[in-house]
């Protein structure tokens, strides 16, 4: 059984509960361990990660375990990286033994259909500022400047901004409509089965001309995952 999330935003500030809502993460994970041979992270798992060479932000840790214990029991795991999540160097990587990914999107086959496989902030026509910005994201020069800069100033911003993206951003209240302006993004990717995307906070499950298209939702409001038998596609919700 193949699995898909996106969206955790673990440890945002505006979270409640952050304990609550890391084990709910904790216990999905384990609750697939018994059937999954994949499982896909869609992007902003994290709120907000930044790699050091020697130190890594602290929190996350029963998170952590669940993967690894999924990746020791050989569970494929790749992450793809979503707006929140870029800064994944090779930390994660190696240490819970996942596969990071960070394009826009990935095109696999799994058993004998076609996927395509991406957080969804950068597919469709994007704005010019829009692609400036994911350039000075992923700047090394820039990556290396911020991180000469101590985290005791850049974690408390990050996580300001992240807070007002998120009011910016939010409000989909015309599902229908967001859903399809996402269609119209998709409509630039090559041909596929099923293209799965998160970031947009929504559930979607919509048969289009070719392919279908999964939003896999979020975890803040909707505990959503999608699964892949091999032949049907499910979108689900969790609920312990
Ligand atoms: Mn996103």
């Amino acid at each position: 059984m193949i699995y898909f999330i996106s969206d955790l935003h673990l440890g945002a500030r505006y979270i409640a509960d952050p304990r609550a809502h890391q084990q709910r993460v904790v216990n999905f994970l384990h609750s697939i361990a018994a059937d999954a041979t994949e499982l896909y992270l869609v992007g902003d798992v994290l709120d907000y990660w930044f790699e050091y060479r020697t130190a890594v932000p602290r929190g996350y840790v029963r998170f952590f375990g669940a993967l690894a214990a999924l990746a020791d029991a050989g569970v494929k795991i790749t992450w793809l990286t979503g707006n929140h999540d870029i800064w994944l160097f090779d930390y994660l990587r190696t240490e819970i033994g996942m596969e990071v990914i960070d394009s826009p999107w990935v095109e696999r086959t799994i058993a004998g259909k076609r996927f395509i496989i991406g957080h969804g902030d950068r597919i469709g026509r994007r704005s010019a500022g829009f692609r400036f910005i994911c350039s000075l994201f992923r700047n090394r020069l820039l990556q290396w400047l911020y991180s000469g800069i101590h985290p005791r100033w850049t974690i408390p911003f990050a996580h300001l901004w992240s807070s007002s993206s998120r009011r910016s951003r939010y409000g989909i209240d015309d599902v229908e409509a967001h859903t399809d302006q996402v269609e119209q993004d998709v409509a630039t990717l090559p041909q596929a089965d099923f293209v799965v995307l998160g970031h947009h906070h929504i559930v979607v499950d919509r048969q289009m001309a070719h392919g279908r298209l999964i939003v896999l939702g979020d975890w803040i409001d909707h505990c959503s995952y999608g699964q892949f038998d091999g032949s049907t596609f499910t979108l689900k919700t969790f609920n312990q």
